[in-house]
């Protein structure tokens, strides 16, 4: 008889913001599946590599070698096409990006260059390498793209109306992996992804910020807290839920576009007030517009002031998904409620603040 050999598929992931949110609960996903991860960092004057340093600890990641790290930028081809033309990969998913809508107002060049351009940029690194016809691609598109409300909820088929030039960068994303896609005949899919969050969320998102300061007003670290625009209503979902999202579009036979959503919305304000319930506070809200306060129900102290200085030129008013397709085509739902999320974030942040009262 004979021998059978069996030859095993390669399963090389190339993971672009691996030292971000996402990146980081995708790494320990796909390291976990097996696969070999390598992934691009930027040259920082400080560590910026605190969300996956948990993986050098762990010797199946480091020592056996299933993470490699390259630095590189979104806004370098030249680094691109070289990392690319080393690592081979099977699977890239491109999740770098100036990824902060606010601040995209004040670095509207820049956003574009990364995260537009330089989502054209690594489609092309794969088209120079040989590998169009044979890599699957992940593009991180977002509800941002949806902005003013054309729709409710939103979904694959609705029009987008982005409102930031990180919204607007996005959609030049969103509509070059479609053209690489029916040009080339790549497998490019593009995950339009509702916020999602995390202990891991970057401290400036408005979540990690009421959570951090729902922990250091507890402990008595801090006063108050100062938001902008309270009544922006989102669809939050936990980021350790989407990453596995991600993974599954590229497991498919066919490659399509999916939104992923928890199918449920809820305003800022409501954010704060579950944050303080985890800490037994009840917030109430007086006044209005820049003049609202919300105070402690038990004491009458202010704990959350609003300043203008946090509101956007333009706002994306009310986001809510629906993720039908994604339920129906490759079987994802999310297991994080709203409570469960806004709970795991506050708990994390105490036990933070308590080890260290200024992180
Ligand atoms: P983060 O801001 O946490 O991470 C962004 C990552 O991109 C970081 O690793 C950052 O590196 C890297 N990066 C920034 N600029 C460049 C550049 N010029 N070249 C290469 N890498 C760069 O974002 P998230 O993890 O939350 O989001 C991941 C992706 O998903 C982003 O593209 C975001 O726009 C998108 N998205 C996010 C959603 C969310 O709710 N979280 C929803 C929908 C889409 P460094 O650590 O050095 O700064
Ligand atoms: P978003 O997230 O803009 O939706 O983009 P962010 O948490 O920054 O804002 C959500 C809403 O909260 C309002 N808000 C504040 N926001 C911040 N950051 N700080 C504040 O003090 C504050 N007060 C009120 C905002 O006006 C907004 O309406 C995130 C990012 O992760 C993007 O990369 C991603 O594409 C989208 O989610 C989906």
């Amino acid at each position: 008889m004979a021998d059978t050999v069996v030859v095993e598929k390669r399963k090389v992931a190339l993971v672009t913001g691996i030292t971000g949110q996402d990146g980081s609960y995708l790494a320990e996903l796909l390291i976990n599946k097996g696969y070999e991860v390598h992934g691009i960092i930027r040259r920082s004057s400080s560590f910026n590599t605190g969300r996956i340093q948990h993986l050098y600890a762990d010797p199946r990641s480091h020592r056996e070698g299933s993470m490699h790290l390259h630095y590189g930028d979104l806004t370098d081809s030249t680094c691109l096409v070289k990392i690319v033309s080393q690592v081979r990969p099977t699977e890239v998913y491109n999740l770098g990006a100036q990824s902060h809508v606010k601040v995209s107002f004040e670095l509207a060049e820049y956003t574009a260059n990364v995260d537009a351009v330089g989502t054209l940029r690594l489609l092309d690194a794969l088209r120079t390498c040989g590998l169009s016809e044979t890599v699957k691609f992940y593009q991180a598109s977002t509800s941002e793209m949806f902005g003013k409300v054309q729709e409710i909820p939103q979904k694959e088929t609705t029009p987008f109306y982005p409102r930031s030039p990180y919204g607007c960068a996005k959609v030049y994303g969103y509509w070059i992996v479609v053209n690489y896609r029916e040009a080339y005949n790549m497998f490019a899919c593009n995950g339009i992804l509702f916020n999602h969050e995390s202990p891991r969320r970057g401290e400036t998102f408005v979540t990690r910020k009421i959570t951090r300061a729902v922990a250091k007003i507890t402990l008595e670290q801090q006063k108050f807290i100062e938001l902008g625009n309270l009544d922006a209503k989102r669809d939050w979902g936990h980021a350790k839920d989407y990453v596995e999202a991600m993974w599954l579009m590229l497991q498919q036979e066919v490659p399509e576009d999916y939104v992923i959503a928890t199918n449920e919305s809820h305003s800022v304000r409501e954010f704060v007030e579950a944050a303080f319930k985890c800490v037994d506070i009840t917030v109430t809200w007086e006044g209005e517009g820049v003049n609202e306060v919300g105070k402690n129900k038990a004491t009458g102290e202010v704990i959350v002031k609003v300043n203008p200085k946090f509101y956007r030129p333009t706002e994306v008013e009310f986001l809510l998904g629906d993720s039908t397709k994604a339920k129906e085509k490759i079987g994802w739902k999310p297991v994080y409620d709203f409570q469960n999320l806004v709970r795991e974030m506050v708990e994390a942040d105490i036990a933070l603040m308590r080890a260290n009262p200024v992180a």
